[in-house]
């Protein structure tokens, strides 16, 4: 038999609200931790493929920002990243959380609901609520999507999800693989590297601070024993750098030494990483400034 016979592949595009766990089934499909995850809404900024490759499929994911009414450009690019996994999926995945009310994100709504994609609707984090609760989620969901599957799950305690995984194998079409099927992300190492930092500040520092910054790898260099990381944490004012920073350095040693054991994990190599931190007035409302941090 060739691949069009017995070798399946396509796109399996995950949207919804921030928080609800997208990044965390991403992850969990994939078996590699790709994209950061954490307790804060607006985690995820950019739509990021993860590839899980089997002897005869292979599914691409795109992990997408959560949908959010823009208010600062940032989260206008955010958006439009999410927008742009409108399109070209073999399946979609629309995530909701169990016990809480529809969301109205009435554009992304419309716009599943025209297309003729298979979609999946997943009601995760039923760990956390009832039988009755999570009936009247399923309930509000049907009433949105009469014609798509509802699908109750928790990506983090791992139920259901083989559930997911082989309706998507059904729905998938045959195919040959779209990547070589030892790839299992479309991002660099460098842009992995600067996520990791980006998540212990996302962990570490409360209010602004997180959404306040943004990280830079300005260089990752690979020896035969250590990867050496200069990484550059940008923050908007001088006494958010001074924060960051921490009262002799303590919060950035902090963040050091977690996302440092963190990059060791995932390249399963010795890293070298430095810190530093400055300052570029209103990134997150610049073009120019976004457009250089890799924002399209
Ligand atoms: N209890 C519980 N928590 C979950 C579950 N799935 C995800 N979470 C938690 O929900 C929070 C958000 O998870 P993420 O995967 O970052 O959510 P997201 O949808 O990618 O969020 P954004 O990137 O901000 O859009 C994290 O604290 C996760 O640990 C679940 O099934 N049960
Ligand atoms: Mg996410």
């Amino acid at each position: 038999m060739n691949d069009q016979e017995s070798h399946k592949a396509g796109f399996v595009n995950i949207l919804g609200k921030p928080n609800v766990g997208k990044s965390t089934l991403m992850n969990s499909m994939v078996g590699e931790k790709l994209s950061i995850i954490t307790s804060k809404a607006q985690t995820t900024r950019h739509r990021i493929h993860g590839i899980l490759n089997g002897e005869n499929y292979q599914i691409v994911f795109s992990d997408t920002p959560g949908i959010l009414d823009p208010g600062y450009k940032l989260q206008e690019y955010m958006l439009k990243n999410a927008k742009s996994a409108l399109s070209d999926a073999d399946v979609f995945i629309y995530m909701a959380e169990a016990g809480q009310q529809p969301d109205e994100n009435e554009f992304f709504i419309k716009k599943l609901k025209a297309s003729k994609t298979p979609l999946l609707v997943l009601i995760n984090k039923i760990d956390l609520t009832d039988q009755d609760s999570l009936a009247a989620t399923v309930e509000n969901w049907h009433n949105i999507f009469p014609d798509a599957e509802i699908v109750p799950l928790s990506a983090l305690k791992n139920f259901n999800i083989d559930r997911v995984f082989n309706r998507i194998l059904e729905l998938l079409p045959y195919a040959p693989p779209f990547y070589p099927k030892d790839m299992f992300t479309d991002k660099s190492e460098r842009f992995i590297a600067g996520e990791i930092v980006r998540e212990k500040i996302l962990q570490y520092y409360k209010q602004e601070i997180p959404y306040s910054v943004e990280v830079e790898i300005e260089s990752f260099k690979e020896d035969k024993n250590i990867i050496r990381v200069r990484a550059v944490i940008y923050t908007e004012k001088e006494s958010q750098k001074g924060i960051l920073i921490g009262h002799r350095g303590n919060m950035l040693k902090k963040v050091g030494i977690e996302a440092r054991t963190e990059m060791e994990n995932f390249f399963s190599k010795k890293i070298y990483l430095e810190l530093f931190v400055k300052v570029q007035k209103e990134w997150r409302n610049d073009d120019r400034k976004l457009k250089n941090f890799g924002y399209r």
